[in-house]
């Protein structure tokens, strides 16, 4: 290897503890309650770590699934991903709001959601056997200045945070919510799109009936699908959100939802804008989050993270999102 292409490599790995914060979910606030997400900072580290409604994951690096994945057990709920203890319920028609540590705005891309029924419990549920079904969308926003506004884009405007409107008409069960954020910087080069799914119990009710069918976690996407293999650097001519097609009653556009939650001019808090406002902006401390946000992982300036995008190979920015693959 020549020295030059050393010193770029190098160079790179310094970089990667600015750069690492890709991220996951904090929290998650359901109807004014709040629950603790899975805190990779300290969840994985302990004996005996809390029971709470998200999915454990190994996935201390804040890293990803990328294309080599999509067959793998890990693109269903993130790497190893173990079921969450704990459920929330839900009124089918309500809104889930999913709290992100900082989103990288480099990291552009689609963000879309998922249910699959458990058909029993959900904390002992064989992830392997659930079929998701898509209720919510958010891919190409506006492209008239490459790469353009995404839904990530509009996730980092919200506060870093998203909600998705669970389909009023869906049956009554036990359901995962599959969460993720698809970023595209690098998916000029083949697999180099990255899933960040992150997954949350939920318990459904409602007086409605439908039960769209599903497709298993790890059929979900192929690698040569077009919104994953794409260069979103040059103008685009449209976008393909990856998945299968929204469910009857699933929401597209920004925001993941078709209300007014998605104007958060006001609170910055997508999901405030319900009748239970007043305890959504005072978060309520559930049974299964009394402990503590951990201080937020390190952030990265802005530059460093567009530079490491501009360095003129794919090989190069590969090399740098590869750090943290497992
Ligand atoms: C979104 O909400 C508006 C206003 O309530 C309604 O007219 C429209 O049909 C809804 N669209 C979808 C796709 O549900
Ligand atoms: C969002 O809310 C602000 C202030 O509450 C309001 O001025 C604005 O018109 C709203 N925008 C939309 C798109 O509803
Ligand atoms: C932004 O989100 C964090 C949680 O990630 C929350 O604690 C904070 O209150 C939110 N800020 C606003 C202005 O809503
Ligand atoms: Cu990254």
């Amino acid at each position: 290897m020549p020295f030059c292409m050393l010193a770029v490599i190098s160079c790179l790995i310094a970089w990667v503890p600015i750069v690492i914060a890709h991220g996951y979910v904090t929290g998650i606030v359901i109807g004014g309650t709040y629950y603790s997400g899975y805190l990779i900072p300290t969840f994985p580290y302990e004996k005996n770590p809390p029971e709470v409604i998200a999915w454990s994951t190994t996935a201390t690096s804040l890293g990803f699934v990328d294309g080599t994945g999509y067959a793998s057990p890990d693109i269903i709920c993130h790497q190893n991903a173990k079921p969450g203890a704990k459920t929330a319920d839900i009124d089918a028609g309500g809104t889930v709001e999913l709290q992100w540590t900082t989103w990288p705005e480099s990291h552009h891309g689609p963000v879309v959601d998922y249910l699959a029924n458990c058909n029993g419990d959900c904390s002992t549920v064989d992830k392997s056997k659930l079929e998701f079904f898509k209720i919510g969308e958010s891919g190409l926003i506006d492209d008239s200045n490459p790469p353009g506004k995404w839904g990530s884009d509009d996730l980092i405007a919200k506060n870093n945070s998203w909600s998705v409107k669970i389909p009023t008409t869906i049956k009554s069960g036990n359901y995962v919510l599959r969460h993720e954020i698809i970023a595209l910087h690098s998916a000029e080069n083949k697999d180099g799109a990255q899933s960040y799914p992150q997954c949350i119990n939920l318990k459904v009710t409602g007086s409605g009936t439908d039960s769209p069918p599903g497709t298993l976690g790890t059929a979900l996407y192929k690698d040569t699908d077009a919104g994953l293999q794409i260069n979103i650097y040059q103008k685009l001519s449209g976008y393909t959100i990856p998945g299968p097609p929204l469910c009857p009653g699933g929401s597209g556009g920004s925001g993941g939802s078709n209300d007014s939650n998605t104007n958060t001019s006001s609170s910055g808090q997508p999901g405030s804008t319900t009748t239970t406002s007043a305890l959504a902006t005072t978060p309520v401390q559930a049974t299964t989050s009394t402990y503590k946000q951990p201080t937020a992982p390190p952030q990265p300036p802005a530059t460093p993270t567009s530079s490491a995008i501009t360095l003129p190979s794919g090989l190069a920015s590969n090399l740098l999102d590869g750090s943290y693959s497992f």
